[in-house]
């Protein structure tokens, strides 16, 4: 059966005469209408980026390749006695928009171990970190730090032809995200236990092995970090981590450097670092309630959290406008396997009231949970109790789905990220406002 690299290679033909048939008949052809609210509001709906992976609808939430949670669960190929997707074929589907076969899955599986090992000046460099800078910040040191295993940056110093960039992002790609649960590891281990990482285990899958290495061996936490990794890949182009690793590579800046500026727009408390936040807003709304809060108690404590300007970690979405599929997928894996948990059951609680509490305020466009609001809440239950942590692993999932559409950027030959931008003085005199 054809690899990764030979089913990617034999689909970009074809893709890339499309891409422009497509922009033959209807290049000039006006897409929207974008208005002075657009460019002082964050962009929010203006469509202004090509990514294949994903595309988010308001109301039904993420669809891979045109697949929902639900079915990608059904299609995509599982481990041995598990009812989780793996991760792993999560990737081949965002890199070529087909579903891979159980083989083919397996055999990406052994490539990513092969390329697993890290240089030692990585392991150095963390072992040397503060323990107290803060997770995601030693992820993106150490992410920067693996640029030096860069065959793109060092076949580009060479001299090469633009048509073959995204070889070399491809071999980069598959290399980062091989290398990233080492990392990732090193981090946990050294900032909350003995600083001692499991070697990598060949005959286990990604998930699995990660589970291993962070120190967590349960069958029923490995099944964790296949969901896990599975729902946090990809959420279309526009959101900060998919725009910022896109934007940064667009200047051929290798992989290492483009994931690692897509992580560090991740560690930011309105984007992954939520999930560390949620953490905390319910540890706090549990010790302000007590063993007996109810509805009333959780409803004050929601208005006293937006009274005093602060967000509602967890709740709403730029583009969302219902419960993000992502909180469900999780939900329903609690109710399997955690069903009597406290905390699931404060988390299930503030979903019977926040949306209606959010509501009442007219700006918040939308009042449901998104995935931040559910995934802490798992990996306490599994003893993986560092908060502070969490982010971590949403940076490693979202590889799985930022660095497809990297190597398709450079297959497409999509050139440097460079809009236009303005003054207020300018916006001003264009419509001659005094
Ligand atoms: N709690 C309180 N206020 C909120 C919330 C919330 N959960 N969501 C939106 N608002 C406010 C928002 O701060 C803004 O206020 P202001 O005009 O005073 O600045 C107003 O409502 C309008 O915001 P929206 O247009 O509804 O949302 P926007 O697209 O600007 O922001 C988020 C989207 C996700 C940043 C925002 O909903 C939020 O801050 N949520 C809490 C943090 C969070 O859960 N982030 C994780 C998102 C998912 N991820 O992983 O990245
Ligand atoms: C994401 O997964 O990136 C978040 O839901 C944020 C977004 O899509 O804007």
């Amino acid at each position: 059966e054809p690899t990764l690299k030979e089913t990617f290679a034999a689909s970009l033909p074809h893709k890339i005469e499309q891409v422009k048939a497509l922009r033959a008949a209807h290049g000039e052809d006006k897409l929207q209408e974008t208005t002075m609210n657009m460019v002082y509001g964050g962009q929010r709906g203006m469509i202004n980026l090509i990514w294949e992976g994903s595309v988010l609808d308001p109301e039904e939430g993420i669809k891979f390749r045109g697949y929902s949670i639900p079915e990608i669960s059904e299609k995509l190929p599982k481990a041995p006695n598990s009812s989780q997707p793996l991760p792993e074929g999560m990737f081949w589907l965002l890199l070529t928009g087909e579903i891979p076969t159980a083989a083919q899955v397996k055999a990406l599986s052994a490539e990513l171990h092969a390329r697993s090992t890290l240089p030692e000046h990585v392991s150095e460099i963390l072992a040397h970190t503060p323990k107290d800078l803060h997770p995601m910040a030693q992820l993106c040191l150490a992410v920067n730090a693996l640029e030096s295993e860069s065959s793109f940056a060092k076949a580009y110093d060479r001299g090469l032809a633009k048509s073959d960039y995204w070889q070399y992002v491809f071999e980069d790609s598959l290399d980062l995200i091989a290398k990233l649960p080492t990392v990732a590891a090193i981090i946990y281990r050294n900032v909350f236990h003995d600083g001692v990482v499991a070697a990598t285990d060949a005959n286990l899958d990604y998930s699995a092995n990660f589970s291993k290495q962070l120190g967590y061996n349960s069958e029923e936490f490995a099944e964790l970090m296949r969901m896990y990794l599975t729902i946090h890949t990809d959420h279309e182009g526009g959101n900060v981590s998919a725009h910022t690793t896109h934007l940064v590579g667009s200047t051929l800046s290798s992989p290492y450097l483009s994931l690692a500026a897509g992580f560090n727009g991740l560690a930011g408390p309105l984007h992954g670092k939520a999930n560390q936040e949620v953490l905390g807003w319910l540890l706090k709304l549990k010790e302000v309630i007590g063993a007996n809060g109810g509805k009333a108690e959780v409803e004050a404590y929601l208005r006293e959290t937006l009274s005093s300007g602060r967000v509602v970690p967890g709740y709403g979405h730029a583009v969302l406008r219902k419960t993000d599929p992502r909180y469900s997928a999780q939900r329903l894996f609690a109710q399997k396997h955690l069903p009597d948990f406290p905390l699931f059951k404060l988390v299930s609680q503030v979903y019977e009231i926040a949306p209606k509490i959010l509501a009442e305020k007219q700006k918040i466009k939308n009042p449901w949970p998104n995935v931040d609001a559910h995934s802490g809440v798992l990996l306490q239950y599994y003893g993986l109790t560092e908060q502070s942590y969490y982010t971590v692993l949403f940076a490693v999932s979202r590889a799985f789905g930022v660095l497809p559409q990297l190597i398709i950027d450079r297959a497409y030959g999509l050139p440097l990220e460079r809009p236009k931008s303005f003054s207020t003085e300018k916006l001003a005199e264009k419509f001659k406002f005094k």
